[in-house]
């Protein structure tokens, strides 16, 4: 069990260590920090797992395109042009996403040895989304117009992706990370050909070159939305794990995708930042549904900001009991 977001901005110990930290860049780069911030949520609640403090956005920093955090806003790219992707250099991204590597030894060092460290990247569909529009958008249309009116460019940028999410990861799981995520947030909104050519193709090809290198290494895929997707999605991307989002039916998740991989989620986030009997129930129900298989308890996206610490601290008794 663990948490998407599970370090952020409803934990007093966050935003303690963030006011020092200076931006939110300055956060991911600085290898202490970010190791400390990242073991938060496993000291205070004793989750199994922890997940490296970074963000798919240092992909696009790394690759050279200007990125910023705006406090209270988000984060706000140079939005990238057609003519633009071919400058794009994943050579020596590593070497610029070294600190990340070192805060992942660091938590790895620091963590006990029966906890397990996550590291992840975006997919490349969804970093996409943000070079493109500069933001994030509620229905991603800079880049599916983007796709539409730039397809080699496009599929250009997806490939530089490919590599630069490879290299990322790679280097995360040398350092010390056991199980990677791919957080595919917008897979939602891609109709059925793009969905298997921008969603699919792309983690297919990370997965491949992931196992060829490491083949221990235990991937967990995220496309968030996909729906009835989802059993094409694993049975084609050769995940070990799939995350689905609180919209996914149980039924579906536990006759059609827990006999081929583990299932990982899918609490709505809002229920948990609601809390009270509602909330048990949802937990309960999510447990009787998945429980039986192959199963990772999660949310079906990222902790939000208002949640009170009471509620986490209560939906982490209630899953160990069951447990118990
Ligand atoms: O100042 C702050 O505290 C900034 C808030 C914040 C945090 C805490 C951002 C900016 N990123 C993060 C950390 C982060 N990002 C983690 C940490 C590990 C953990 O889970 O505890 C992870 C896994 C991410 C991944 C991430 N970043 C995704 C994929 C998952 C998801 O939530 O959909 C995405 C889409 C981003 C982009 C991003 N970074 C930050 C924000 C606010 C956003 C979303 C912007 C938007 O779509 O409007």
């Amino acid at each position: 069990m663990w948490l998407m977001r599970q370090a952020g901005r409803y934990l007093p110990e966050y935003r303690a260590l963030r006011a020092k930290a200076g931006s939110f860049l300055d956060l991911c780069f600085d290898p202490q920090r970010a190791s400390e911030v990242t073991l938060q949520p496993v000291v205070r609640f004793d989750l199994d797992a922890a997940i490296i403090f970074s963000d798919i956005l240092l992909v696009p920093h790394a690759l050279g395109q200007r990125v910023d955090f705006v406090e209270g806003e988000g984060p706000r790219l140079e939005p990238l042009a057609a003519t633009a992707v071919r400058g794009l250099d994943p050579e020596g991204i590593t070497r610029r996403l070294q600190p990340v590597f070192d805060a992942v030894g660091l938590a790895r060092s620091r963590l006990a040895p029966d906890k397990t460290l996550i590291g992840f990247c975006g997919a490349p569909w969804t970093v996409a989304t943000y070079m493109i529009a500069g933001r994030g958008t509620v229905d991603q249309a800079a880049a599916r117009r983007f796709v539409l009116l730039n397809e080699s460019a496009f599929a250009d940028l997806i490939e530089r992706l490919v590599e630069a999410s490879v290299g990322f990861l790679l280097g995360q799981i040398r350092a010390g990370a056991r199980v990677v995520q791919i957080f595919d947030t917008w897979a939602g909104v891609l109709g059925e050909e793009a969905f298997e050519q921008w969603c699919v193709a792309p983690t297919k090809a990370i997965v491949e070159r992931l196992r060829a290198a490491v083949p221990e290494a235990r991937i967990i895929g995220f496309p968030k939305g996909a729906g009835l997707r989802l059993e094409r999605y694993v049975a084609a991307t050769g995940v070990d794990g799939v995350s689905i989002d609180w919209t996914v039916p149980l039924r579906f998740a536990r006759d059609r995708l827990q006999p081929q991989v583990a299932v990982q989620g899918n609490l709505d986030p809002l229920i948990l930042a609601t809390g009270g009997g509602a909330l048990d129930a949802a937990i309960d129900r999510i447990l009787a549904g998945l429980g039986g298989g192959r199963f990772v308890f999660n949310l079906g996206h990222g902790v939000v900001p208002d949640t009170p610490v009471g509620n986490v601290e209560r939906l982490v008794a209630r899953v160990r009991r069951w447990r118990g």
